[in-house]
């Protein structure tokens, strides 16, 4: 009796899932020259980092330089797993735009949601770093970190709504919120932490680096396939990848460069975890 539903059913699933195969996407990554090579760049240029940082932090005693250093590490790591899921199909998927969307109708339309996911490890890791060197107390950590990860969730959320366009910017509109307040910590909070700590001139430096950069991204995500659309998907994720080799690699490289130097002026802080000590006052 329920053989005629469920006999059809099979047919309308594999429909949809046909589409939406990894295979499929490695096919149209690969097929896109623009787009692997957006990947490929960040999956070579991670692994060189990787070693380059390890090596930086060869000589890196200190407890608190080395929470620093593991903190800058954590971003080529992740973001090496992050391009391998993009570039091999496993964090691509393929979306019909809704109405009102400049791509709707348009069919399935690639989406490297995988990005806004790693984004969620590696962000915090950025922030974690910062954090840790301009001697912020947890309270701080703790809000600038909770923050990025809302962001990228809800980032997430926005680029795979496809109920509607207004949904999508919606999401969009939060996130930007939650990133409004990370840099709100960047820029507010810890600049005086990072002058009692002694590390104001880094501080200064990796701040004004992240702050430019970061806004670059929503940017991106409302010009880019994405939202309005005016850049296709290969040059979106190029923007993207352009991008994420600034803020990560440059930022982890001027970082650690500067920890291998400088232990002993993080090593006087004291830790973020239990607040201030009486001699930052
Ligand atoms: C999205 C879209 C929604 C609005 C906002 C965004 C911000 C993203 C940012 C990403 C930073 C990523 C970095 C990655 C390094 O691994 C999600 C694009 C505000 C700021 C630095």
């Amino acid at each position: 009796m329920i053989e005629p539903a469920t006999a059809e059913l099979p047919t309308v699933a594999q429909t949809v899932l046909e589409l939406q195969t990894q295979g499929d996407a490695l096919t149209e990554i690969q097929n896109n020259d623009l787009l692997y090579s957006s990947f490929w760049a960040n999956i070579a240029l991670a692994g060189v980092a990787i070693l380059l940082f390890v090596y930086m932090g060869r000589d890196v005693e200190d407890s608190r330089a080395k929470l620093i250093w593991v903190a800058t590490l954590l971003v080529p790591l992740v973001s090496i797993s992050s391009y391998i899921g993009l570039a091999s199909g496993l964090t691509v998927g393929f979306l019909e735009m809704p109405s009102g969307h400049a791509l709707a109708g348009e069919g399935q339309i690639l989406s490297p949601w995988g990005r806004y996911l790693t984004w969620t490890f590696s962000t915090p890791a950025i922030l974690a770093a910062l954090g840790l060197l301009a001697g912020t107390d947890f309270t701080k950590l703790f809000t600038a970190i909770t923050m990025d990860i809302a962001m990228c969730i809800t980032g997430l959320a926005a680029a795979l709504t496809n109920s509607s366009v207004l949904y999508r910017w919606l999401f969009y509109g939060v996130s930007c919120a939650f990133f409004l307040a990370v840099v709100y910590v960047l820029l507010f909070e810890w600049p005086d932490d990072a002058r009692a700590a002694g590390t104001d001139e880094i501080f200064g430096t990796l701040k004004n680096l992240t702050v430019v950069l970061w806004f670059g991204y929503p940017v991106l995500w409302a010009l880019g396939s994405e939202g309005l659309a005016i850049l296709s998907v290969g040059a979106t994720s190029w923007g993207y990848s352009g991008l994420d080799i600034l803020a990560k690699y440059v930022f982890a490289f001027l970082l650690l460069r500067w920890i291998a130097n400088n232990q002993s002026v993080v090593a006087s802080n004291q830790p973020v975890i239990g607040g201030r000590s009486p001699t930052d006052d």
